[in-house]
């Protein structure tokens, strides 16, 4: 059981708090890529929804930019144990780029230009969870952190937040993506360590 300071209910939640186990706090913003950096022009970008019977939902990126945004701030967890806090983004909720897919697929595969991939239930990209991200810190994403636009899924290990992210495939069954099938977790929860497949 916890013991509680008599000051304890009128304190902020504090960086310690925030800290998933195993984690350390990082001031600057790594860049981690599992190949090169592919090098897409803003506007040839397209963000693609394709569900459990093919049929497919393209956005470009003057549609993508006419959608409502959002501006999520949150806190980032590298499976490679940093953690970065208070991190600010501009992007579309996948609520509003799935609100308009009728489907009763559970699953998801995230894919990115360049051939990486990542898996997660689609239920972790709803409900206000997961963006389509397309601004950092006041600037346009730069192209070694995913420009012209990644997937950002806070609450799960980073390495599901696809750089360069490109589209969406809803699936019934659940397909690994490119760290699951080399033995990552196929979840990811950073408050559980799930980090390699076994955890
Ligand atoms: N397309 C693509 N997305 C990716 C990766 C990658 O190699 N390719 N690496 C993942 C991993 S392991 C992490 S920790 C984050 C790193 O994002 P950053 O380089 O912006 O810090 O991107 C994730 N998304
Ligand atoms: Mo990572």
């Amino acid at each position: 059981m916890a013991i509680f300071s008599p000051g304890f209910r009128g304190r902020a939640r504090g960086a310690d708090d925030r800290l998933p186990p195993g984690q350390y706090l990082t001031e600057d913003f790594p860049v981690l890529s599992a190949g090169p950096t592919p090098r897409i022009a803003p506007e040839r970008w397209s963000f693609t929804v394709t569900d459990e019977t093919g049929a497919e939902t393209t956005w470009s990126r003057a549609e993508f930019l006419a959608l409502p945004q959002e501006q999520p701030h949150v806190d980032i967890h590298c499976v490679t144990r940093w953690s970065k806090l208070d991190t600010d983004w501009t992007g579309v909720s996948l609520d509003t780029l799935l609100g308009a897919v009728e489907t009763q697929a559970e699953y998801a595969l995230v894919y990115s230009y360049g051939g990486y991939t990542t898996n997660l239930p689609l239920d972790d990209l709803l409900d206000g969870k997961a963006w389509v991200a397309h601004r950092y810190g006041g600037a346009e994403l730069d192209p070694e952190h995913g420009g012209p636009a990644r997937l950002l899924v806070p609450h799960l290990y980073f390495w599901k937040s696809a750089k360069w992210v490109r589209g969406i495939r809803l699936l019934d069954r659940d397909e690994q993506g490119f760290w699951e099938a080399a033995g990552y977790h196929d979840y990811g929860d950073p408050w559980r360590e799930q980090r390699y497949r076994d955890d």
